[in-house]
C-alpha cells in the first residue's frame, strides 16, 4: 500500500495554503480524511501487486478551481462524447445516437434498482468512473472527472461558475417560459417555479440535441411531456433548464454537508441522509442538487445523466462519500449496508460485497468489494 502515501503527503503540502485561505470545513475535512488515509496505508504492509500508484492516479479537482482551458478541455470532450457512436444494441435502445446516449440508457433501465439501495454509492462511482475513462479513451481527454462543490454556491447557482452561461461554464440556465412549479412526491414539497424553464441558451451545450426520455420529468412545457414507453425511443430535443435556487439554499448548504459527513457512524445512515426521502419531506444533497439543476431530463428520476451537469454533481455525490470513508478507512473501505429494493419496498434481502454491478458495455461488470477503494482494484482516482 506504501505506493500512493508519498503522493498523497505531496499533495496535501500542495494544496494546504490555498484550503487554508479559502477555509471551507468541507475542503479541510477532505484534506483531514486524506491525512488519515496516508496514516492508513502506512500502518499496511507492502502490496507489490498494487497498480494504483502517484504516477498513474487521476486527481479529481472541483470545477471552480479548473483554469478556463482545463474546464474547455473537459466540454470539449463531453461534446465530443456526443459525436461518437453508440455501441449498445438499437433493438434495446432505438432512441440512442451517440456513445453520451449509452450513458443515459443504462441508467434509465436500472433506476429502479440502483436508489435508495445498498448499491446506491457503489453503482454510481462505477458509473462516473467509467464516463471518465469513456472521456479519456474515445475523446482524447487528458484531465480528471471534475465535481461541483454544491455548498461553494449554494447561495447563487445560477451565478456560479457551473451555470453561470459562459464559455467556460457548464452552460448556464434555460431561457425564461411561464411553467409549473415543480412538485416532489405531492404534496410533500414544492420548489417554486424559477427564471427559466426553457431550452439553455449558452454556454458549450446550448446545441446539445437531448434524445433519450422524459420518463418523468417534472416541467411541464411545451417538448418536455413524458414519453410513452420506457424511456428509451427517440425524442429529440433541446436541453431545458429551471436552475432551482431554493433547492440549492435549502438542501446543499455547507451545514448540510458537513452533517451529513459528521454525523453518521455507519454508511446505512450515511446513504440514507445523503438521498434523502421525498415522502416525508426530506431531499437530501442528492436530489438537492439534481433539483438545483432541474428541468428536463435534469430533475428526470430515470433520464438526469442526459443533462450533463449529472456528472459533476453525482462526482461530488462520490466524493462526499470518499471523505466520509477516508475519515475511518479501517471500519469503512469495507462497509456495506441497504438492500436491493428502492426503500427497501417490497422488503429484499441485504446487499452484499459480492453483489455485482454490471453497466452493460460502459465498463467491466464489477463486485461492489472491488469499487469501495478508488485507490485498490479496478479504480484509481483521489480528490483534492
Ligand atoms: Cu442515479
Amino acid at each position: 500500500m506504501r505506493a500512493l502515501t508519498p503522493l498523497l503527503l505531496v499533495g496535501l503540502s500542495a494544496v494546504s495554503p490555498a484550503l487554508a485561505q479559502s477555509a471551507d470545513p468541507v475542503d479541510l475535512l477532505a484534506e483531514e480524511a486524506l491525512t488519515i488515509r496516508a496514516k492508513y496505508d502506512e500502518s499496511l504492509p507492502d502490496n507489490p501487486e498494487r497498480t494504483c500508484t502517484e504516477e498513474n492516479v487521476i486527481v479529481r479537482k472541483e470545477w471552480g478551481s479548473l483554469s478556463e482551458s482545463e474546464r474547455v478541455e473537459y466540454t470539449n470532450a463531453v461534446l465530443c462524447l456526443l459525436e461518437e457512436p453508440s455501441q449498445l444494441d438499437p433493438v434495446e435502445v432505438p432512441g440512442a445516437r451517440n456513445r453520451y446516449d449509452d450513458f443515459v440508457a443504462v441508467h434509465i433501465n436500472q433506476t429502479l434498482g440502483i436508489h435508495a439501495t445498498g448499491n446506491f454509492l457503489t453503482w454510481h462511482r462505477l458509473y462516473v468512473a467509467a464516463y471518465e475513462q469513456a472521456l479519456r479513451n474515445l475523446c482524447g481527454y487528458k484531465g480528471a472527472q471534475p465535481y461541483w462543490a454544491w455548498n461553494k454556491y449554494a447561495d447563487d447557482p445560477i451565478n456560479s461558475p457551473i451555470f453561470d452561461g459562459s464559455p467556460y461554464s457548464m452552460s448556464g440556465n434555460g431561457a425564461y417560459i411561464p411553467h409549473n412549479d415543480t412538485i416532489i412526491q405531492p404534496p410533500n414539497i414544492t420548489l417554486p417555479a424559477g427564471q427559466g424553464g426553457d431550452c439553455v441558451m449558452s454556454g458549450p451545450f446550448k446545441d446539445m440535441v437531448v434524445n433519450l426520455g422524459p420518463l418523468v420529468s417534472p416541467l411541464q412545457v411545451p417538448g418536455s411531456e413524458p414519453q410513452e414507453g420506457n424511456g428509451l425511443n427517440h425524442n429529440p430535443r433541446c436541453l431545458r433548464r429551471d436552475i432551482s435556487e431554493v433547492a440549492a439554499r435549502d438542501w446543499t448548504r455547507t451545514e448540510d454537508v458537513m452533517t451529513l459527513i459528521q454525523d453518521n457512524e455507519n454508511v446505512l445512515l450515511f446513504q440514507n441522509m445523503m438521498q434523502g426521502d421525498p415522502r416525508v419531506g426530506i431531499l437530501g444533497v442528492h436530489a438537492g442538487g439534481h433539483y438545483t439543476i432541474n428541468g428536463d431530463p435534469g430533475a428526470d428520476f430515470f433520464a438526469s445523466p442526459g443533462d450533463p451537469a449529472f456528472f459533476l454533481h453525482h462526482a461530488m455525490i462520490d466524493r462526499t462519500y470518499w471523505i466520509w470513508q477516508n475519515l475511518d478507512p479501517a471500519k469503512r473501505l469495507s462497509e456495506v449496508m441497504g438492500t436491493i429494493t428502492v426503500y427497501n419496498e417490497p422488503p429484499s434481502r441485504n446487499t452484499t460485497v459480492d453483489d455485482v454491478i454490471e453497466l452493460n458495455n460502459l465498463a467491466d461488470a464489477r463486485r461492489i468489494g472491488e469499487l469501495l477503494d478508488t485507490t485498490a482494484g479496478p479504480l484509481c482516482y483521489i480528490y483534492k
